[in-house]
Formats: structure tokens, C-alpha cells, sequence
């Protein structure tokens, strides 16, 4: 199939407008490489910014309907964006824990939000450390566990405020005042000046907290989008019908499942007609009393008199579906906004500082999201919107600047990509492949044609029950087995998901080597016991881990 269709496949509300024309002819590359400088130094360092939740339907070198992001656009410009970049389990945690091992779920230990990370496991940071590069992690962990690896840490307790993060170090807690973004990217790059002077290679980790729920925006962008209607996506009222069980039984639709409060930032003092007193506008209550009385001030000046106009309103059914869509869409790309001009405020100082030119950067996040697809939010499906990530890597010399990559790749291969740049082997026990031939836009004839997905907190918030599934370039099966039900879509006709074809006589053959290829993905990667009670599955993880995978 041309790479062209295959874009279409996914980008979002269809292939058109003019940044996804720019990107195609981005395509055309692969040929004229650039030989790195040879008088640059073999070893790059490596700066990885981490969002939470950013999906790549809202960067618009992706081809957004929604925003612009014309820092990430430029990252993009730089180096190599990828159109085909997925997650292994998509929720944070074990994303994180997947980022750091390039192993999936089974083997880090990692399954839901509730396992603390064993920091006694190999990882990456270890392996650079251990190769004599200088390594630190500043922003979200949400691991539990100690970072291990680092030279230096600072990071949020737990999921963090977007406010005045107070952090996490080896000495104890430390106070920040400010707006959360602008905070970790200060001390990213007051970590990397101050060490500019050794003459080790870095990797820094710099790990942002938006666009996490409940997407709270920056003092910069309170008023931005205020006078736009932002489009909606075609299925904004979607039932589900052509789906299964798990898809009509969740609990993250933007109609029924958002608190007006906590979400949607309705006043706390203000009696909504149809909400009781509940925890979310205390939560809310809460958090907004920790903001200092300037922040304070700002916030109140740009809610307000939108919470009267929407009160005065008085919307009902659709219309309040559509309310709810804007007021959650326009937050969420708020904080984006902020996202975006960090990523630029760093580049600009690499550039300043003469590190750029050494320097691979990196944009990414743990997993994406729903804005108002199908009517959701929130993530955990192996649905298009939550297992694809935003990835776009810049480095200079390597990278053809501008290009586009349509291999399937995941994050199991972070790790052995950052361990190849430090010009390194990656330990042949992590799943993950190193993507540094790819990005030199050479593709290894054997590169992998399917990813393989599991996901499995459940009973948990939002209710998405287990499952395990597997993607191609075309399609996706998925076995939902605590319900023993599966879906079966095909991308290329149906690329929103809404019929599956698992019944479907047409595709009797096609499925019969989907679930052939679902069942060796789960044989090679020695996801043996999927179905198995997560306790069970712990204990198997760890032992893995004590054979084989440890790394004191
Ligand atoms: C919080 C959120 C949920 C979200 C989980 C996991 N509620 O519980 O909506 O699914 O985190 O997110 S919140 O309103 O309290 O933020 S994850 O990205 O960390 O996995
Ligand atoms: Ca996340």
C-alpha cells in the first residue's frame, strides 16, 4: 500500500487542509541523507520532553483541526516526525515504566496505575549512566518508587498540581511557585547550564504534567481560544452501536461523566440546577485556595464571566453536550499552548548555548486521548486516539529535517534507541528496537509489521474493561476476554472505528491471521498468562525480572 493511504488512515476527521499536504510531501525523503559533521562528537545528548496525555491529533504537524503548536511544528521541520508511534498499555504508569525498561507490562511489573516501579530493573538511564553520560529527571514520575539511574531528580509527587508543584527530591521537599510547565522547563535548563562545563554527554528527561485532566491553563493562555468555536469531531454523539460491551459501558463521556465543577471549572460558590454538593467541587474548592492571590485573581477574571453567560444559558441536552465539549477542548489546548512554548523556550536556549547542534530532541507522550472523539476523554483503549503518541525527534545531522516516518513503532523502543545513540548494543533482552535506523530513513527490511497491546486496569476510574489486542498497518483485533467478546476493525475503510468487522464473513480469512498473529506476538513477547488475576501476574513479572532484568 503507498504511504499516502496509509496516513489517511488515521488522521483525524479525514486527510485534508493544508498542514497534512505539507506533510505529505514531507514523504518523499529517505534518499539524500545527511552524513553526520565529521568533526561532531559521537556521542549526542538527548533531551526528552514527556507530556501526559497529549494526543497527536492536537499538534499541528500532525495535521490538528483543533490548534497550532508552531514550536512542535519546528521540532518537526528539524527532524523526523512519526506518523505510526504507538503505546504498549495505554495509561500512565506503565507506560512510564515501559519508557524506561523497553519491556511491556508483563516484565516490568508495571500494569496498572497501582504497581510501584522496581527500581532494581534495567533500564536506560542505568545503562547511560553506567557508559559515562551525565542523566537526570526533572517533572512527572508517578512511579512511586525512587527514581534510580539519575544523577539528579526532582520530580512530582504523584500526578502533581498545575500550580506551585511543591517536588520530590533526594534531600526531601521542595516548594516551586509558579504554573507547573513553566517550572519544569526552568529547571531543565538550569540543570543543563549548570552543568555545561563537564565533559560528559547528558540525558535529560523533562517530564510535564499537562495536558493531564483536569487541564487547568497557564496564567499566558487563560482568555486564548475564547472568541473561536472549535470544530467538533464527527463523532461527538457517537452510541457505539457498531461496538461492544466494554465501549457502551465506560465511564468517560463527556455528556455523563465530567464533573462541572472539577472538569469544567464552573465556579464552586455556584449552584449548578442539576449537581449535588459533590467531592469534585470540594476537590476543586480545594485546589483553587492554593493558588496565590495573584493567580488567583487571573483565574477568577477569565472564568467568571464565562461561568455567568453559560449559567445564564441555561443549555439542555445536545447544546450542553456542546458547551461541555468546548469549555473541556479549549482548557485542555490551553495548556497545551503552554506545552508548545516551553518546548520552544528550550530549543531557543540550546540554540543560544551552542548545545543545539549536538543535541537529539526529543517530543513525546505516555499515551493519547479523546477530545470529544466518540464522545469521550480520557485514554486506555486500544482505539486509535488513546494508543497513538505524538513522536517527533530532532537530530541534527541525522535526521532529514522535515521527514516523515510511517514504520509501526512503539514506546518499548525508546529505550533502545537512546542506549544506541550512546553508541551502544541494547541489551538483547529489551523488546523495544532501536529507531536510530529509521531515523537515518533506513528502514531494516525485517522491521515489525504488528504491535501488540494489553491493557488492564479494570475495575478502575472511567471502567475500560482488559484487553489485549493487536494492530497492523490495516487493521486491529482485540480480545476483550473478561467479557469474552472481540472487535475487529478494518483502518482503511472504517478509520474511526465504528463497525467492527470481527462477524463479518468478508473477513473470516483476514481474521483467522489477525488472531494467528495476535496469539505469536503474545508467544514472543512472553505475555503467557494475559487473562490471569493481576496478582498472579505480579508475582510471574517479578520473577521474570529476578532471572533476568536486574540491574541494582
Ligand atoms: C486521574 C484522573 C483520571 C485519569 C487517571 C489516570 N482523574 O485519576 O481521569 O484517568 O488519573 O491518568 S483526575 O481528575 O483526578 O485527574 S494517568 O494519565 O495518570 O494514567
Ligand atoms: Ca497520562
Amino acid at each position: 500500500m503507498p504511504s499516502t493511504e496509509r496516513r489517511s488512515i488515521w488522521r483525524q476527521w479525514g486527510a485534508t487542509g493544508a498542514a497534512a499536504a505539507a506533510a505529505i510531501t514531507g514523504l518523499a525523503h529517505t534518499e539524500a541523507q545527511a552524513e553526520p559533521a565529521a568533526d561532531a562528537p559521537s556521542r549526542p545528548n538527548i533531551v526528552f520532553v514527556f507530556t501526559d496525555d497529549h494526543a497527536a491529533q492536537a499538534v499541528s504537524a500532525y495535521g490538528s483541526k483543533i490548534n497550532e503548536t508552531p514550536n512542535l511544528d519546528r521540532l518537526a521541520a528539524q527532524g523526523t516526525l512519526f506518523e505510526n508511534a504507538f503505546v504498549a498499555n495505554s495509561i500512565c504508569s506503565p507506560s512510564r515504566a515501559t519508557l524506561w525498561t523497553g519491556v511491556h507490562s508483563h516484565i516490568n511489573g508495571v500494569f496498572t496505575n497501582r504497581e510501584a516501579f522496581d527500581g532494581q530493573q534495567q533500564t536506560f538511564p542505568k545503562i547511560l549512566s553506567e557508559a559515562g553520560y551525565e542523566t537526570a529527571m526533572i517533572g512527572k514520575w508517578h512511579l512511586e518508587s525512587e527514581p534510580t539511574g539519575f544523577d539528579y531528580w526532582e520530580v512530582l509527587y504523584g500526578q502533581g498540581p498545575y500550580y506551585n508543584p511543591p517536588m520530590r527530591t533526594p534531600e526531601g521537599r521542595v516548594e516551586h511557585t509558579g504554573y507547573t510547565t513553566d517550572v519544569i522547563t526552568d529547571l531543565t535548563i538550569e540543570w543543563i547550564s549548570e552543568r555545561v562545563e563537564s565533559d560528559k554527554p547528558f540525558v535529560v528527561m523533562s517530564h510535564h504534567k499537562a495536558p493531564h485532566r483536569n487541564w487547568k491553563p497557564g496564567p499566558d493562555h487563560l482568555t486564548l481560544y475564547d472568541d473561536v468555536y472549535i470544530p467538533e469531531p464527527p463523532t461527538l454523539f457517537s452510541d457505539h452501536a457498531g461496538r461492544g460491551t466494554a465501549a457502551k459501558e465506560q465511564e468517560m463521556s463527556i455528556a455523563d461523566h465530567m464533573d462541572i465543577y472539577w472538569d469544567l471549572k464552573l465556579d464552586p460558590h455556584d449552584d449548578y440546577w442539576d449537581e449535588e454538593a459533590s467531592q469534585w467541587r470540594e476537590r476543586y474548592r480545594e485546589r483553587l485556595g492554593r493558588l496565590t492571590d495573584e493567580q488567583r485573581e487571573a483565574w477568577d477574571a477569565a472564568y467568571s464571566p464565562k461561568n455567568e453567560a453559560f449559567l445564564e444559558a441555561d443549555l439542555r441536552g445536545r447544546d450542553l453536550v456542546r458547551w461541555k465539549y468546548q469549555r473541556y477542548v479549549k482548557d485542555y489546548l490551553r495548556t497545551i499552548a503552554s506545552v508548545d512554548d516551553n518546548v520552544g523556550r528550550l530549543m531557543d536556549y540550546l540554540e543560544e548555548e551552542g548545545l543545539a547542534e549536538n543535541t537529539v530532541f526529543v517530543y513525546s507522550s505516555d499515551q493519547g486521548f479523546f477530545l470529544g472523539e466518540h464522545g469521550w476523554y480520557d485514554k486506555r483503549w486500544i482505539y486509535e486516539e488513546s494508543l497513538r503518541i505524538p513522536l517527533i525527534v530532532s537530530w541534527p545531522g541525522v535526521t532529514e529535517p522535515g521527514s516523515h516516518n510511517m514504520d509501526l513503532v512503539q514506546n518499548i523502543d525508546f529505550a533502545p534507541t537512546f542506549i544506541t545513540m550512546a553508541g551502544l548494543d541494547p541489551p538483547e533482552n529489551m523488546q523495544g528496537r532501536s529507531l536510530e535506523p529509521l531515523l537515518r530513513g533506513e528502514t531494516p527490511e525485517d522491521w515489525r509489521e504488528s504491535i501488540y497491546y494489553h491493557y488492564l486496569e479494570f475495575p478502575a476510574v472511567h471502567m475500560v474493561n482488559r484487553h489485549y489486542g493487536m494492530r497492523t498497518d490495516r487493521y486491529k483485533i482485540t480480545h476483550f476476554y473478561e467479557l469474552g467478546e472481540w472487535e475487529m476493525y478494518d483502518l482503511q475503510r472504517d478509520p474511526y472505528e465504528l463497525n467492527s468487522v470481527y462477524d463479518d464473513p468478508f473477513y473470516e480469512e483476514t481474521r483467522e491471521e489477525l488472531k494467528e498473529e495476535l496469539y505469536a506476538l503474545q508467544e514472543a513477547y512472553g505475555d503467557s498468562d494475559p487473562q490471569a488475576p493481576l496478582e498472579e501476574q505480579r508475582e510471574a513479572a517479578e520473577e521474570i525480572r529476578a532471572a533476568d532484568y536486574m540491574m541494582p
